[in-house]
């Protein structure tokens, strides 16, 4: 089982995570690591946080020159902003005598549509900012870096994870599927929102520049698309085995996102079953995966009964507009109870490219977890062995079949 947590606030120290289950042997690129938080940081319409950070992950345990041991794995990301938040966010009862930045004051105007009223309420906490802290979609750096990891596990086994962006607010392409994994593989790295259509980009540019002007802020479509999972990832034999349900949880866990799609996603309940399900055509040839068929179109997304069909599997998260509005919206100040305007803390104005990197990484994590389940092994050589096993068992099979066929 691949399992991790996650700690540390916005402005604290810095951010911890633990990653438990990662085989022994494998070899780590720590450069591929920084690349992958440098992508989150990125995309147009993000704020001033993200000139401030260079995300880099320290790796504190469970690797040793460079290849993993099967221990935990921990890592840390530093906050470069904590120099201007010593004053506010020490963990000691006072300020150390050399604490630097300023003393904030207490929030107590909740910004609707974040966390900071049901925190408060719920932690019984006077100050917003107790909330506001850990709910922050910083979080979601310490998720990057242990995924980084996985998605390398993943990639010895030729499973590539791509992203593009394809909607803000209403503005963009109407469907994902219309974007070939390809050319969301060939999206430049420069690119200002991830899109693979530069004419629908330009536009979700121009909307994200009207939220800004407008002191209003953007949410946006995005669409995680992975090529050469394994036929049999997950099982439908018990709900909480379905692949599907646990990619949802997952994406669902990221700040901001309020629906999930799985290929056609939600207009699945809009065509007939002529024009939904992926017909299933002879290929005799076909290496990858060995399976002897083939879909002609893929609007499940690469998911029948919640196990992976050997299709590209495509994922895509619905984000809301980010909950701090510059023109900020009504609420109540809790310290009085009287109607105040909700408060402004520094945000960004949209964060649709970030959330695409953050849905690569909980899918590679979620993925990871199910390649491990299905080829366990407690070393990297154990499970390419299991891997290459279950891989000749398959070509004998279909092999086998074709002959069949040919002589009847
Ligand atoms: C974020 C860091 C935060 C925000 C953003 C995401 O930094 P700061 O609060 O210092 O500006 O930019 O968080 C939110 C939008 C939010 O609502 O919490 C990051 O590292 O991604």
């Amino acid at each position: 089982m691949l399992r991790f947590l996650t700690a540390g606030e916005s402005h604290g120290k810095g951010l911890v995570a633990i990653l438990e289950g990662m085989p022994a042997g494998l070899h780590l690129d720590f450069d591929a690591i920084t690349e992958q938080l440098k992508r989150r940081q990125g995309g147009y319409g993000r704020g001033r946080r993200m000139a401030i950070e260079s995300d880099k992950a320290e790796v504190l345990s469970g690797v040793r020159a460079g290849e993993t041991l099967g221990s935990p794995i921990s890592l840390l990301i530093r906050n470069k902003d904590w120099e201007n938040w010593q004053q506010t966010m020490h963990a000691e009862d006072t300020p150390p005598p050399d604490a630097t930045g300023a003393i904030r004051p207490v929030v107590t105007r909740p910004r609707p549509g974040h966390a900071d009223l049901a925190g408060v309420i719920k932690y019984d906490r006077t100050d917003i900012r107790d909330v506001l802290e850990r709910a922050s979609a910083r979080e979601t750096a310490a998720r990057v870096a242990v995924a980084a990891i996985a998605r390398q596990l993943l990639k010895k086994f030729n499973v590539n994870i791509v992203s593009h962006v394809y909607r803000v607010n209403g503005i963009g392409l109407d469907s994902p599927l219309r974007v070939t994994y390809e050319s969301a593989r060939d999206i430049s790295a420069e690119s200002a929102l991830h899109c693979a259509d530069v004419g629908a980009e330009a536009m979700m540019i121009a909307e994200i520049d009207r939220c800004r002007d407008a002191g209003d802020t953007a949410g946006g479509a995005f669409e995680v698309i992975v090529r050469g999972l394994p036929v049999g990832l997950g099982s439908y034999v018990q709900w909480d085995r379905k692949l599907d349900g646990r990619l949802a949880q997952a994406m669902m866990s990221i700040p901001a996102i309020k629906g999930v799609g799985i290929g056609i996603g939600p207009k699945a309940a809009s065509v007939p079953g002529s024009q939904m399900h992926d017909e299933i055509v002879p290929a005799p040839g076909r290496t990858q995966p060995p399976i002897g068929v083939a879909r002609p179109t893929n609007n499940a997304g690469g998911l029948e009964g919640g196990v992976t069909n050997g299709e590209d599997l495509r994922v895509s998260g619905f984000m809301k507009p980010i909950a701090t509005l510059m023109k900020p919206l009504r609420s109540v100040d809790l310290s009085v109870m009287s109607e105040a305007p909700a408060v402004i803390e520094r945000s960004d104005v949209c964060a649709i490219s970030a959330a695409a990197v953050v849905g690569e990484a909980v899918v590679s994590l979620v993925l990871a977890d199910a390649f491990l389940e299905k080829f366990s092994g407690d070393s990297l050589g154990e499970i390419e062995r299991n891997y290459a096993a279950a891989t000749s068992r398959l070509q004998s099979r279909f092999k086998a079949t074709k002959r069949e066929v040919g002589s009847a």
